[in-house]
Formats: structure tokens, C-alpha cells, sequence
């Protein structure tokens, strides 16, 4: 049995979508960030990323981790990858050149897009996005992103999905990173194929389904 660690509202949403859309059975250890309570060691604390029990399962002390009949892997993306390669099915790399192009997309997205993607998150996060300083950060995180833009808008001419001409573990694994920077709108109106893109990975059953649960949670 998939138990998958990290609320809804993090990058687990990642591997919940993943395994919605491979339709496993899974079971959900809520785990919070700890930078959103306020004493996160306290006793009446819920279960979070700095719980001694938590710990034990990813001493990095990051959300999501999953545990899939007691192996246990803690990057959301590689997650992703295992999940797909081991259930099969037209998420998976069908033969060694899809294998190849879909973890370097997926590494693409985890170090050209996704750190910059996080920051801008993260300054709507603390409410400083009409701030000087808010502003700033932004700008800086949009200027290398437009480079990333231009390169799948450029690999999305002649494809509706990423790799092999249908939805695998690439488009969702991307997905999840570019739906980051969806409060740069302008990134979008300069990349149309792009925003068509996600739109289309994002009118998936499953992904809506993985939404609906997470707009369940507090902020
Ligand atoms: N590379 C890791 C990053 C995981 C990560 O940074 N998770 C955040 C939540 S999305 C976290 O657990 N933060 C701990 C905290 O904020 O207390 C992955 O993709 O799984």
C-alpha cells in the first residue's frame, strides 16, 4: 500500500495527482510545513515537517515523502517517475529513449524552472507581492523563467504533450512546477502554447479531483 506524507497544499498535490491518475490506492499522512504554525513543537502541534515522527520517515524534514510497502523515497519528482515506471500504462517511458527524455525534462523543471517558480510562490506567500521589495524578487525570478518559456514553447510547435505524443509522468511532473508561475500572466500571453498546454494537463479528471482536496484545506 502507497502511503503518501504531505498535505494537499504542498508538492504533494504532486504525487496525489500522480496517483489519482494511476487510480492506486493510497492513504494520506497530512503533514504540514512547519513554517506555517506558529510553534511547531508544541505539544498540541499537528503532525509536521519538523515532528520527531515525521523525521523518521524523511530526515530532511520536506514534505512530500512517500512509502510504498516500506521503500521509501522523498523527492517529489523521482517520486513521480517511480510510480509511473512501476504501475506501467501510457504514463511510463514506453521504451529507453522515452525514459531518457522524461527524466531530463523532469530535471529540467526541477533546476531551470522550479526554484524560480518557488520564489515567486513563496513572496505571494508572505504578502509582500506589491511590496518594492516583493516586486523585486518577482522580477528577478521572471527573467530567467522566460528563457525556460521560450524553450517549451519552441518543443510544443509540433506536440500537444511532452514526450511520445501523449500524457505521461513528464507533462504532470512539468505541470506541477509551471502551475507555480501561474500569477504571471504575462509569461502566458507571451507563450500561448504553453498556457494551452497546461490548461490541457489541468482539465484532467484526475488533477481536478486532487485540487478539490486541496482547496478542502485551510490556507
Ligand atoms: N525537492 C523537494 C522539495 C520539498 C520541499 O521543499 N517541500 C516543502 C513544502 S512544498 C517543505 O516541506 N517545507 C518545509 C517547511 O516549510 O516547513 C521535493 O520536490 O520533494
Amino acid at each position: 500500500m502507497l502511503t503518501i506524507y504531505g498535505v494537499y497544499r504542498s508538492r504533494a498535490s504532486r504525487n496525489y495527482w500522480m496517483a489519482n491518475e494511476l487510480g492506486i490506492p493510497f492513504r494520506s499522512v497530512p503533514v504540514i510545513q512547519a513554517r506555517r504554525l506558529a510553534d511547531p513543537l508544541a505539544e498540541d502541534a499537528p503532525l509536521n515537517t519538523r515532528s520527531p515522527s515525521f523525521l523518521a520517515v524523511n530526515p530532511m524534514g520536506l514534505i512530500p515523502a512517500v512509502d510504498d510497502d516500506g521503500l521509501i523515497l522523498t523527492e517529489s519528482l523521482a517520486n513521480n517517475l517511480y510510480l509511473a515506471r512501476k504501475h506501467g500504462g501510457p504514463f511510463a517511458p514506453a521504451d529507453l529513449t522515452e525514459d531518457g527524455l522524461i527524466g531530463n525534462w523532469t530535471m529540467w523543471a526541477a533546476t531551470q524552472v522550479e526554484p524560480h517558480a518557488v520564489n515567486i510562490v513563496l513572496a505571494y506567500d508572505d504578502g509582500i507581492e506589491n511590496t518594492p521589495e516583493g516586486r523585486e524578487r518577482i522580477a528577478g525570478s521572471v527573467q530567467p523563467l522566460k528563457k525556460a518559456f521560450a524553450v517549451l514553447e519552441a518543443h510544443l510547435e509540433t506536440r500537444e504533450y511532452v514526450v511520445g505524443g501523449r500524457f505521461t509522468v513528464a507533462d504532470l511532473n512539468l505541470a506541477e512546477v509551471f502551475r507555480y508561475t501561474m500569477s504571471q500572466t504575462a509569461l502566458f500571453d507571451a507563450h500561448p502554447r504553453v498556457r494551452a498546454w497546461l490548461a490541457r494537463c489541468q482539465s484532467r479528471p484526475a488533477f481536478k479531483a486532487m485540487m478539490e482536496e486541496r482547496l478542502r484545506e485551510p490556507e
